[in-house]
């Protein structure tokens, strides 16, 4: 038996393989079930137990042999393949590749980034998850003010109050904290409420805040401010208009309305056919809030405003449910380049 694999081992090594069907025949007759590999294989359990060893050792050397001079040569021929001309034909065209696009929230986004960008806002980012103080109370929101009511959330149920922003305000208060005046920022990000989802609510939803501290910033440069906003992102004959309102954390407050897009302010249903459409809130910080974050309100002033994201698609886009922002559905989603 040893005698026979010895001698295989030798033909092996020695076995001529010029062309792919050498090649062929030599995979046949040493690597094939039908090679005397299998049978010698087969034949272990009959060899003596103290003999077994070595003799599977011989068989396996047999087998390696065979396996390494196969490879060996198989590469080769690969390669001269390659050389006798190539199987593929790099003229024909590729294969059409589907290119995806921007998330119309996304889109939004970098366009507000990018007005306010121009004018030195810089941008800035905090956690999604956020303590009570962050939120609320560094806001002009005592504990039980009526206004924390408007602004139910997702609370944890724990000692510092942490719950899921309901605003990016929150980010802002930790700038104020963390440097001094001249601030200029906005903060873009997720922010969250308790509500049941509709086509006009969600519990999640996108909102870019804005906040601008100095000494003497005043609320003629929060208008000019906002009206250059409104021209870049509507259109240079846009017009703007601030009504009196009411948040915590702003004082005096005001929401801004832009001229209808859409009708051009003579009036249609998506302006409810008062020309007017309702884009963000604003006003001027609350002294109170500047003192909580640590800023001096004798010597410093500014202005703030917030706006959301699917608010303002809404109005470029035309769309009429919120739900669609969240469904992921690609007929929506592809029409936004
Ligand atoms: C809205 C209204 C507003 C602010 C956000 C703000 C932030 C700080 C201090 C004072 Cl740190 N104010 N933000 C001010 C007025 C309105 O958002 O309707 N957002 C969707």
């Amino acid at each position: 038996m040893f005698q026979k694999i010895e001698e295989l081992i030798l033909e092996v090594e020695n076995f001529k393989v010029e062309s792919r069907e050498e090649l062929e025949s030599f995979r046949i007759q040493y690597l094939s079930k039908k090679s005397p590999l299998t049978d010698l294989f087969a034949a272990m359990k009959t060899i003596a137990p103290e003999e077994r060893k070595n003799f599977g050792l011989k068989v396996n050397e047999l087998k390696n042999k065979a396996e390494e001079k196969f490879r060996a040569l198989a590469e080769n021929f690969g390669e001269v393949a390659k050389d006798n001309g190539p199987q593929l034909d790099p003229t024909l065209p590729g294969e059409p590749i589907t290119i995806g696009s921007r998330h119309p929230v996304s889109i939004i986004r970098n366009h507000i980034i990018e007005i306010f960008n121009r004018i030195g806002y810089a941008v800035a980012e905090g956690p999604e998850i956020e303590d009570d103080w962050h939120n609320f109370t560094a806001l002009n929101f005592p504990p039980e003010h009526p206004a924390r009511d408007m602004q139910d959330t997702f609370f944890m149920d724990d000692e510092w109050g942490m719950a899921l922003r309901t605003h990016t305000s929150s980010v802002q208060v930790r700038v104020m904290q963390n440097s001094k005046p001249p601030i200029r920022i906005i903060a873009p990000g997720r922010v969250y409420r308790n509500e049941a989802i509709s086509a006009r609510a969600h519990c999640l939803f996108h909102q870019v805040e804005g906040l601008y501290i100095d000494e003497n910033v005043s609320f003629a440069d929060l208008k000019q401010t906002l009206m250059y906003f409104a021209q870049e992102m509507f259109g240079s004959e846009t017009k703007i208009r601030l009504r009196p309102s009411y948040f915590p954390f702003t004082e005096p407050s005001a929401e801004m309305d832009v001229s209808c897009n859409i009708c051009n302010g003579k009036g249609c249903n998506v302006c409810k056919y008062t020309g007017w459409l309702e884009i963000m809130g604003c006003g001027m910080v609350d002294p109170n809030v500047l003192e909580n974050c640590g800023i001096d309100s004798k010597k410093y002033s500014g202005f703030a405003f917030g706006m959301g994201i699917e608010r303002i698609a809404m109005l470029k886009y035309t769309i009429s449910d919120l739900r669609l922002y969240f469904e992921n559905d690609m007929r929506f989603l592809g029409q936004f380049k």
